[in-house]
């Protein structure tokens, strides 16, 4: 009787069991968080496999990164997550946790070729925390800059302009004129009429302005914030626009000149974006970035073109990372400062 009574407890202890532990380890790895393959393939071939990523607030995600063709990277945007490299033959593991909601931005930063850029998918975050705050409304905008339309330089420079000897000029100049608002909202063709009419710079040369503007602008990049920008610029940017600026990367060799007067046209302006690349402007053309504010040119970046190619940025980089970007661009137009 003793043994009966033994033995049936042991066979309830082992169905219990059978379900206790399965339910268990389950439960275990739902805590661990999902486990998500990802297939990278260029966009020609499909882009992400899942596009789309789903994540809790504070669960780890883990991703396992498959490329399908060439090599490509895995980066997400605004976040300190450093880039990876996915090897086709590879299995490349990485594990993500978010700390806020939000929607965040996953991209290729490798270049698999000219739908490349296109490579993004998104991972929406939900549960408990603040979260990702909206971005406040960019300049472009509040100004109410048409970054589309044509905006060459109403004056530009006829010698090479030098900032070290702008510095000389620089107790003379009025305080508006180091102001960022000001540096942000203006051209620098504009901040030099604006000085031209100055009756207090009458006595310096129309040279001797184009330094002091050369000098006004290296003051608003630190050093750390153009070395940021110049990095940003060769892994993202280089390639349609090329290593100096030119308008001559790889990626739009023997293309049309991009022609904004031609662009302004309202068939142009609903080509979605990416079709129809051109070759961008030429950068160390005065007349082309002394016509440009900061606020434009950031504008630019964050929105993109209208079927012209150039790639949107907003979700991509923090504003901070935008405006070393700028920074760097400007860099095209004057030489940039000597490194210390
Ligand atoms: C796929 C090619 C491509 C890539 C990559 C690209 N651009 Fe462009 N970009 C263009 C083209 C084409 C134009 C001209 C058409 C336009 O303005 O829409 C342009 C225009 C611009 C302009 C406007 C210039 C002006 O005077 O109006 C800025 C600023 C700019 N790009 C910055 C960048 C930055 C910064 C990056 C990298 C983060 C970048 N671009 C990456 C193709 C590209
Ligand atoms: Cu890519």
């Amino acid at each position: 009787m003793k043994k009966e009574g033994l033995a049936r407890w042991i066979v309830i202890l082992l169905v219990l069991a059978a379900v206790v532990v399965p339910l268990g380890s389950w439960w275990l790895s739902k805590d661990q968080g999902a486990k998500i393959e990802l297939h990278a393939r260029m966009p020609e071939n499909g882009g992400w496999s899942v596009d789309t990523i789903q994540a809790k607030v504070g669960q780890p995600i883990h991703l396992r990164l498959i490329s399908d063709d060439v090599v490509h990277g895995f980066a997400v945007g605004r976040s300190d997550q450093p880039a990876l490299d996915i090897i086709p033959g590879e299995f490349t593991e990485t594990i993500l946790t978010f700390d806020r909601p939000g929607k965040y931005i996953f991209y290729c930063n490798r270049w698999c070729g000219a739908n490349h850029w296109r490579m993004r998918g998104t991972i929406e975050v939900t549960g408990d925390g603040d979260p990702v705050p909206p971005d406040p409304q960019p300049l472009f905008l509040k100004l109410g800059i048409d970054v589309d339309a044509p905006h060459p330089a109403e004056t530009a420079p006829v010698t090479i302009v030098s900032p070290e000897r702008g510095a000389l000029f620089a107790s003379r100049l009025p305080a508006y004129a180091l102001e960022k608002d000001t540096y942000l909202s203006n051209s620098p063709a504009k901040v030099w009429l604006k000085l031209r009419a100055e009756p207090t710079l009458s006595s310096l040369s129309d040279d001797d302005l184009w330094d002091a503007v050369a000098w006004i602008w290296q003051q608003q990049a630190s050093p750390e914030a153009l070395k940021d920008g110049r990095e940003l610029y060769a892994t993202n940017c280089a390639a349609c626009h090329g290593e100096s600026g030119k308008g001559d990367g790889v990626m739009v060799r023997g293309l049309p000149v991009w022609n904004p007067s031609a662009h302004t046209s309202e068939e142009t302006v609903h080509q979605p974006t990416g079709e129809g690349l051109v070759s961008p402007p030429n950068f160390t053309d005065s007349k082309v970035l002394l016509g440009a504010s900061p606020a434009l040119l950031e504008g630019k970046i964050i929105r993109g073109g209208m079927g012209t190619g150039m790639p949107y940025w907003g979700p991509i980089f923090t504003s901070k990372q935008i405006e070393a970007l700028v920074g760097h661009l400007y860099t095209f137009a004057w030489p940039p400062p000597d490194p210390k």
